[in-house]
C-alpha cells in the first residue's frame, strides 16, 4: 500500500495525529526512543524535517531508526531540496502557495523532483499555506503569511492548490507558534476543499489539540512537545485531544 493510501484510510476514520521531528536536534538513537514515546501516546505517522540543517545522511539515520523503532510510516517534510534519502517512506511534495521566492514555488521542486524520481521515493502533492505568526518557516521562505483575522485568503490559496491538484492542504502557523491556526481559519478552509486538510504549529495543549479536531482539521501535528516534554500523560492527552478520543 502506499503511504498515501495508508493516510487516506487512517483519515476515513476520524482526525489522525502526526508526530514532527526535527533530526538536526537530536541522534538517530533518540529520535527513535521519542518516536516510540509518540506511538505509545498514540500517534500515527512521522514526519522529519525542520527549515535548516538537514543533510541527507541526517535525514536517512533519523528515518531509519525511526522506521525500525515503531514501524509507521515516515514522511519528509522538506525544508529545501538539496537533502533527500531513500530511507523515508515518501516525500511531502510540497509548494508554498503564499511565498514570494520562485525556489519555494516551483523551482526546488524541479530540482528535486528527477532526484526523486531516480531514489523511488513516494511524492505525495501538498500545498503548504503559511500563517501568522509563520516563525522562522516564514521568513526563511520569504512568505506572506496569511493574517490571522483573514479566513477567506486562507480559502481562497487552499481552494488554488486543491484546484492545481494537489492531494493535500498544510495550514501551517510556524513552529513554536504563539498560537496555532484558528479555529474559525481551519473550519472555513474545511468546507471549502475536498481534499485533506492538515493543521500545524504551535499546538501543545489538549485544549489547542481539540479545538483542531473540531475544526475538522484531518490531521494535526505537533512538533517540539514530544522533544520538551518527559511527561507521557500529557503526551497522550494532546495526541488524544487531537484524535477527539
Ligand atoms: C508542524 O511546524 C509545526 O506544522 C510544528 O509546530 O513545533 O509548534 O508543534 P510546533
Amino acid at each position: 500500500m502506499t503511504v498515501k493510501q495508508y493516510l487516506l484510510d487512517k483519515i476515513d476514520k476520524g482526525t489522525i495525529h502526526v508526530t514532527l521531528l526535527d533530526p538536526e536536534d537530536q541522534t538517530p538513537e533518540k529520535a527513535a526512543e521519542m518516536a516510540k514515546t509518540m506511538q505509545d501516546a498514540g500517534t500515527d505517522a512521522f514526519f522529519i524535517g525542520g527549515s535548516t540543517g538537514i543533510t541527507s545522511e541526517n535525514l536517512g539515520s533519523t528515518a531509519k531508526a525511526i522506521k525500525e523503532a515503531t514501524g509507521l510510516p515516515v514522511l519528509y517534510f522538506p525544508g529545501s531540496p538539496e537533502a533527500l534519502s531513500n530511507e523515508v517512506d515518501a516525500i511531502l511534495f510540497m509548494s508554498i502557495l503564499n511565498s514570494k521566492d520562485p525556489r519555494f514555488i516551483t523551482a526546488g521542486q524541479a530540482f528535486a523532483a528527477p532526484i526523486v524520481k531516480k531514489l523511488g521515493i513516494e511524492p505525495i502533492s501538498m500545498g503548504y499555506i503559511i500563517v501568522e505568526p509563520g516563525m522562522t518557516v516564514a521568513k526563511v521562505t520569504q512568505t506572506k503569511v496569511i493574517p490571522r483575522d483573514n479566513p477567506e485568503k486562507a480559502v481562497a490559496y487552499a481552494m488554488a492548490g486543491e484546484m492545481l491538484g494537489m492531494s493535500l492542504i498544510y495550514l501551517e502557523a510556524g513552529s513554536g507558534a504563539g498560537a496555532p491556526v484558528p479555529p474559525e481559519m481551519i473550519a472555513a478552509v474545511k468546507k471549502n476543499i475536498g481534499v485533506p486538510l492538515i493543521v500545524g504549529g504551535g499546538i501543545r495543549t489538549p485544549e489547542t489539540a481539540a479545538a483542531a479536531h473540531k475544526a475538522r482539521a484531518d490531521v494535526v501535528v505537533t512538533g517540539p512537545i514530544v522533544e520538551e516534554s518527559g511527561d507521557t500523560k500529557l503526551l497522550k492527552d494532546i495526541v488524544s485531544a487531537a484524535k477527539g478520543l
